[in-house]
């Protein structure tokens, strides 16, 4: 089995997420979300998450690509949670192209970064609904 894991906050969840997580779970059997924690998201991305952690999981956990949700809560578990899981491949949005290559040297996984999906993100969701004045 070809286990497969990304990581990130999935909040407000939409299409470009799906699209993200529909090619993770291509790269092979079994797809991992670790998914950012409030307090990480708040701490180390400044992010006030719409959804809380519990509904992000809730949300990720019904999309069919996933097979497991676990907790990101600091930038330094990727190496120790690819060998935790016998993860082969590391997956990531282009926007982080190149910032996890180090998983490559220090696990025996490969690390890909996919294409976003360009026209949508949470930012313009909420300018659109005008929920940022
Ligand atoms: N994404 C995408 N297309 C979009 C928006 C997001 O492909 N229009 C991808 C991102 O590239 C990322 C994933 O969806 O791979 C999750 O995006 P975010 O929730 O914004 O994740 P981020 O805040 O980048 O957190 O340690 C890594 C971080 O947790 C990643």
């Amino acid at each position: 089995m070809k286990r497969v894991i990304t990581y990130g906050t999935f909040d407000l969840l939409h299409y470009g997420h799906i699209n993200l997580l529909r090619r993770a779970k291509e790269q092979g059997d079994y797809l991992i979300v670790a998914l950012s924690t409030d307090e990480f998201n708040w701490n180390e991305k400044q992010k006030k998450c719409y959804f809380s952690y519990e509904k992000r999981k809730q949300l990720l956990e019904a999309i069919r690509y996933v097979d497991l949700v676990i907790p990101e809560e600091g930038w330094a578990q990727k190496v120790s949670d690819v060998k935790e899981y016998h993860v082969d491949t590391f997956v990531m949005g282009d926007d982080w192209a190149g910032k996890f290559d180090f998983i490559q040297e220090e696990t025996a996984a490969e690390v890909i970064y996919l294409a976003r999906t360009p026209e949508i993100s949470t930012t313009q969701i909420k300018k659109d609904l005008k929920l940022t004045n």
